[in-house]
């Protein structure tokens, strides 16, 4: 069966998700036969030129037409459209694949969860936190869930950029609550929380985040909007900083900043435990350094690159280095495979998706667990009081 996928959204997201389709059937045979089917957007012209270069079948002005008329829909586009779509897609039974923050807002990120509890398990709903996806985080929670590193004291993550440093960068939707929901602490906090909760937040180790301690700051309140010889305010934070406090009394320290001079994509997580630490940095994504308490000779850095370590034999000999992108592909491996075994149980065999479940994670229930905790850092900048999470 050849899944039929429409797409919502055809920027920087549209392109990344369609390459990686591209790149399935010849790095990933065993994944289902997909089509770019239906790419979905607002301006015609922009939209043929977008479906040509991104190998779509065909285009729609209206994603009403296309939810219920697709396999699977991928909810690419900016936060403010997340809800409504995939909601409807949920409803007429249709796989969703939504970007992060699952939702501007937890009321939002709520009925989302709800609609995909609602469509049930043969209907996945996956939020594309992809960064789960880097062979050396997937390594790095192996050895986490093996004990090796013991019991979990410290955890540390930092999300830097650098794009608004420049005071007359211009305005863009994504400084606007309204359409954006929050600022830095949406769209790179989020993954930092995701990728904390994924590695750690197991019962055996960290577990929940129970309470926050959070910062917001927007240092550049209206920017240009050259088009339009105009400025228009800024409406959400550019910087955030937030203390955790985990179920097992670990604590957490996490960071954004689209001021962060000098930094182009820093995600770093450094996790310290009763047997060693580890450390990860997006920049170096090929790479995990890990130390080992009982050997005391600080940190030895891991090529994780060899053909045993995750997805890497489907890509190039040892040491030959993956990149961001492929982060997507194996996304959607993953996520296009519980669709197909969501929808055939018996010929996708095995019942189990390469990563060991049943079900694709992250879910729009991961979605919705990181917004919570977004939404308890915002909450407490408001109050200028810690807050529990339930
Ligand atoms: C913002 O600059 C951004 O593109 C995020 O939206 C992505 O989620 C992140 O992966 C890279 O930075």
């Amino acid at each position: 069966m050849t899944l039929e996928v429409g797409v919502l959204g055809y920027r920087f997201m549209g392109k990344a998700h369609a390459n990686a389709m591209a790149r399935l059937p010849m790095f990933f045979p065993d994944a289902p036969d997909v089509e770019r089917s239906v790419l979905v957007g607002r301006d015609e012209d922009a939209l043929t030129d977008a479906a040509d270069r991104l190998g779509f079948e065909s285009i729609a002005t209206d994603w009403a037409d296309v939810v219920d008329d697709v396999d699977v829909f991928y909810n690419l586009g900016p936060n403010h459209v997340h809800a409504e779509p995939s909601i409807a897609a949920l409803e007429a039974g249709t796989p969703v694949f939504c970007e992060k923050p699952l939702a501007p807002t937890l009321e939002e990120a709520e009925e989302m969860a709800e609609a995909a509890r609602n469509a049930g398990d043969g209907v996945p709903a996956g939020c594309a936190f992809n960064y789960r996806f880097v062979p050396a985080i997937r390594y790095a929670k192996e050895l986490l869930e093996a004990g090796e590193l013991g019991e979990i004291h410290h955890v540390r993550g930092r999300y830097l950029q650098d794009w608004l440093a420049d005071p007359e960068a211009p305005w863009s939707w994504r400084l606007d609550a309204e359409l954006a929901g929050s600022g830095v602490l949406g769209d790179l906090g989020a993954h930092t929380v995701d990728l904390v909760r994924f590695l750690v937040g197991s019962e055996r180790l960290a577990g929940d985040i129970e309470r926050v301690s959070g910062h917001l700051r927007t240092f550049v309140d209206e920017r240009p909007v050259p088009e339009e010889n105009e400025t228009r305010p800024v409406t959400v934070d550019d910087a955030y900083s937030a203390q955790l406090e985990f179920e097992n009394g670990a604590m957490g320290t996490l960071e954004a900043s689209r001021f962060a001079t000098g930094h182009k994509n820093d995600h770093t997580i450094e996790i310290h435990g009763s047997k060693g630490s580890l450390r990860f940095s997006l920049e170096r994504l090929n790479e995990l350094e890990v130390m080992r308490v009982a050997e005391n000779r600080g940190y030895e850095t891991i090529l994780v690159t060899d053909e045993d370590d995750p997805y890497v034999e489907n890509w190039w000999p040892p040491g030959h280095v993956l990149g961001w992108e492929h982060t997507f592909v194996h996304e959607n491996y993953e996520f296009l495979r519980a669709v197909s075994e969501a929808s055939e149980p018996s010929r996708a065999g095995g019942g189990e998706t390469a990563d060991g479940g049943d079900e694709f994670e992250p879910s729009f229930e991961d979605g919705l667990a990181a917004q919570r905790v977004l939404a308890a850092i915002e909450e407490s900048d408001a109050k200028r009081e810690w807050v529990s999470l339930e």
